[in-house]
């Protein structure tokens, strides 16, 4: 991916090289297997660009302001945040992210954040296996 910061298109060879010849059964796909991100790099993709979709309107670029958290919480995590959108219930949530009390979210607290949604999604998803994991 263009966007996958750190992750040079040398280093996505290396990375498909290590995991073996999956693409070898397939003919003339070995192009389009190199440049193709998977599921999984497309999710970390989307997860840095969003960060940054945000914190890049704000003076340090490497931070999310309260504002923009919630910007961010609201656009891109609906099903998160719920019909629980009054301020007092945010201003919680962003004094629990900012572990380091700089009053705005870096890179590393968004991560933790996110961490901590796809674990209680699993659990959650753990004790109805039939259900689609979608939506909660
Ligand atoms: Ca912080």
């Amino acid at each position: 991916m263009a966007g996958f910061a750190g992750f040079g298109a040398q280093s996505t060879c290396d990375l498909l090289a290590i995991s073996g010849s999956h693409s070898s059964d397939l003919p003339g796909s070995e192009v389009s297997t190199v440049t193709m991100a998977t599921p999984l790099e497309e999710a970390l993709d989307v997860m840095i660009n969003t960060f940054h979709k945000y914190s890049s309107k704000e003076s340090d670029k490497f931070k999310l302001k309260k504002t923009k958290l919630k910007d961010l919480v609201t656009r891109e995590l609906p099903s998160f945040l719920g019909k629980s959108s009054d301020e007092a219930a945010f201003q919680k949530l962003m004094s629990n992210l900012d572990s380091n009390k700089d009053n705005a979210v870096d890179f590393q607290e968004y991560c933790v954040f996110l961490s901590c949604i796809a674990m209680t999604c699993n659990e959650f998803f753990e004790g109805c296996p039939d259900k689609e994991p979608r939506k909660k």
